[in-house]
């Protein structure tokens, strides 16, 4: 069911439900700080097959694998990008998750290429270095830029694409677009099949990520916990998961490029959603939302053209070697 949020305000979304305690199952908890990345400029993306990537559970290596290529920094903006190799997961929620909602049906979806993706939210001294200018309501230069509209989203990432390509640090084909939801699914999952990427239990949710807590003063925000912020937190205040992304859980709604709709009815490949709607995606729960709204499965549905939300900000995805997303008409 598509539940469509006009108001800045989280009464809508606060609606759907409360979050389901704690279930006192494993914490998949991860220390992955990628110790032995070397920060490289984009034009000297390497494509050494032979990076790897560790994941952490419960503080030890879980597993190593070769993800590729390496991470860089956007020059200028201190912007860390992390690679994610192709690869196939279940995009969506399994019937038994708790508080799930009826849009997350289960589903497989292979990504046949791999995209880079930012290691933390956009802040607002990057939002403001790109733009001239600072819209968040929560002010402070490492918090999540928010109250942006998608339409000023897709402005960023366009304005940053060209002065990278000036730069001669982006070639052709390459371009800093939003993730699709499939993207940012995976991402966020890191190899989890758990309601949240460090596992079941959402009472554990204060250790992993800004949502609504005991401070935050909501009628269903979490009175037994307390994760040290009422409003939006500086990017990177939590434990990054399994792939080493942190706020993948909360702080703020991250827009995806995607309309918002039904997913696809059987299995699918490269998914960008449907050729129109009415309203975009955002994922990932945020300081004033419930718990259950931070889960890896979880939909949002908001106003494109809308800028005042401000639990709503977005993670830069770098995709190689396609064109840009065709231009999608700017009526809403
Ligand atoms: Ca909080
Ligand atoms: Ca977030
Ligand atoms: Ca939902």
């Amino acid at each position: 069911m598509m539940k469509l949020l006009v108001a800045p305000f989280v009464a809508l979304l606060m609606a759907e439900g409360g979050d389901s305690g704690s279930d006192g199952s494993e914490s998949n908890q991860t220390t992955d700080e990628n110790p032995d990345a070397k920060t490289a400029e984009v034009a000297k993306i390497d494509l050494d097959e032979n990076e790897t990537r560790t994941t952490f559970k419960n503080g030890k290596p879980l597993k190593e694998e070769k993800i590729g290529k390496k991470p860089f920094t956007i020059p200028g903006l201190s912007m860390e990008m992390l690679w994610c190799k192709p690869g196939t997961f279940t995009m969506g929620s399994p019937k038994i998750e708790k508080n799930r909602d009826d849009d997350e049906p289960p589903h497989t979806v292979t990504l046949t290429s791999g995209f880079y993706l930012g290691k933390h939210e956009v802040t607002q001294s990057q939002w403001e270095l790109v733009m001239g200018s600072n819209p968040s309501w929560f002010k402070g230069a490492d918090r999540p830029v928010e109250t942006v509209s998608w339409h000023d989203v897709i402005s960023f990432c366009e304005k940053l694409t060209e002065q990278e390509s000036k730069a001669g640090r982006l070639t052709s084909g390459m371009s800093y677009q939003l993730p699709t939801e499939a993207q940012w699914e995976y991402a966020c999952r890191a190899g989890t099949k758990t309601p949240h990427a460090f596992g079941e239990a959402s009472g554990e949710l204060h250790r992993h990520g800004n949502y609504a807590d005991r401070n935050t003063n909501f009628d269903l925000s979490d009175n037994a916990h307390d994760d040290g912020f009422k409003n939006t937190s500086p990017v990177g205040s939590y434990k990054p998961n399994g792939w080493g992304f942190h706020d993948m859980h909360g702080n703020v709604f991250e827009w995806c490029a995607d309309w918002y709709g039904d997913y696809p009815s059987g299995a699918a490949r490269d998914p960008v959603g449907p050729a129109y709607g009415s309203s975009r995606v955002g994922r990932g729960g945020s300081r004033s939302h419930t718990a259950y709204h931070a889960r890896s499965a979880n939909r949002g549905s908001l106003v494109p053209a809308y800028g005042g939300y401000d639990f709503l900000g977005f993670r830069l995805c770098l995709r190689l070697g396609r064109k840009a997303r065709p231009k999608v008409d700017a009526s809403f």
